[in-house]
């Protein structure tokens, strides 16, 4: 059987640790593509010679032509710029739409058939570009974030009642913003609902609240330390998550922005919701309930994603 191909679209400090991931857990062969081309080929290069000491086979190429990404059945987008300090996500709206005009036309014409993971800033509204930019059907594009920040809601969610980080599940919706939807209602310790947990004294409502605006802030925290860019293995983990579900047909229920026609009433936007990924892409959304104070919540991050999909069509004429 062929080995899987994986595209890197941006060989970054994201690429560069999703080809990392990549290789060691042998999910196929690694195509590093960056505009930076020494970058690209000098990553793959490293992790290639790295390949006999952790004894997995895989190829890995850099490259700066889209020829190079032909035929991938995944690609995951981190081309663009990361924030700095003092910057917010949609501060880079304008500089990173450009990049994924020409990233959707490149995989549009070399890797139609792949499934494509955007990951760049500011997600909601770059993986709606990309999708129109690429003219791939919508099942097959999809925004990393949700894994991510239920990822950091889970780990804080764990440090706080002491139990291990692989028996707390949690989810978060909405755009990946400040205005996104953490769920404590939908947020279980070993299938014991969190508010269950605080009820039994394991913590209180005021603890509960901060580490929702810890996960809230969770990127700038990490932008703030680093001080010259943003977080980078929590990123790749949560988007190799992703793509390992689609390459197994795994059919893993994962948060993810996906393009919604109707579903919790929105219709035509990418925003954060559970979905099914599987061999078909995303195969279902999860339309779970929710309550007055967190469907106010969602329609919050809703508009604020509406909005930079509008400053996204004032920037570009062909988007409409
Ligand atoms: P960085 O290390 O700067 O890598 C970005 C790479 O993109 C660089 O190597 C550039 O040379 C390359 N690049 C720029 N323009 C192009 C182009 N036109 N074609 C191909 N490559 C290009 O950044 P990073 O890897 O730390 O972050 C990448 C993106 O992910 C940024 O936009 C971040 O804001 C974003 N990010 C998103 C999350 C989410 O959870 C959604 C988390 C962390 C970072």
């Amino acid at each position: 059987m062929a080995r899987n191909k994986i595209a890197l679209i941006g060989s970054g400090m994201i690429g560069g640790t999703l080809a990392h991931i990549a290789a060691r857990e042998e999910l196929g062969d690694v195509v590093l593509f960056d505009i930076a081309e020494g970058v690209a080929k000098g990553k793959a290069l490293d992790i290639a010679e790295a390949s006999p000491v952790f004894g997995k086979d895989s190829t890995l190429k850099g490259a700066d032509d889209y020829a190079a990404i032909a035929g991938a059945d995944v690609c995951i987008v981190t081309a663009g710029v990361p924030r700095k300090p003092g910057m917010s996500r949609d501060d880079l709206l304008g500089i990173n739409l450009k990049v994924m005009k020409a990233v959707g036309e490149g995989i549009a014409k070399h890797a139609p058939d792949a499934f494509v993971i955007c990951i760049t800033n500011p997600l909601d509204a770059m993986v709606w570009a990309l999708r129109e930019f690429s003219g791939l059907p919508h099942n097959k594009v999809v925004g990393m974030a949700g894994v991510l920040d239920s990822a950091r809601f889970r780990y804080f969610l764990a440090e706080e009642f002491g139990v291990s980080v692989e028996d707390v599940t949690a989810f978060v919706m909405g755009g990946h913003g400040d205005t996104m939807v953490p769920l404590l209602r939908y947020s279980t310790v070993a299938g014991i609902p969190v508010p269950d947990m605080v009820a039994m004294g394991w913590s209180t409502d005021e603890k509960m609240s901060a580490i929702v605006d810890r996960t809230r802030g969770g990127g700038g925290e990490i932008v703030a330390l680093l001080g010259n860019g943003s977080a980078y293995y929590a990123p790749a983990e949560s988007a190799i998550d992703m793509a390992v579900s689609y390459l197994r047909d795994k059919k893993r229920i994962l948060p993810c922005a996906a393009h919604l026609t109707g579903q919790f009433g929105v219709d035509g936007m990418y925003v954060g919701v559970p979905v099914v990924i599987g061999a078909g892409g995303v195969e279902k959304i999860v339309e779970i309930t929710l309550n007055d104070d967190e469907q106010a919540m969602f329609d919050t991050s809703v508009a604020a994603v509406q909005g930079l999909v509008d400053a996204c069509k004032g920037l570009d004429g062909s988007l409409k």
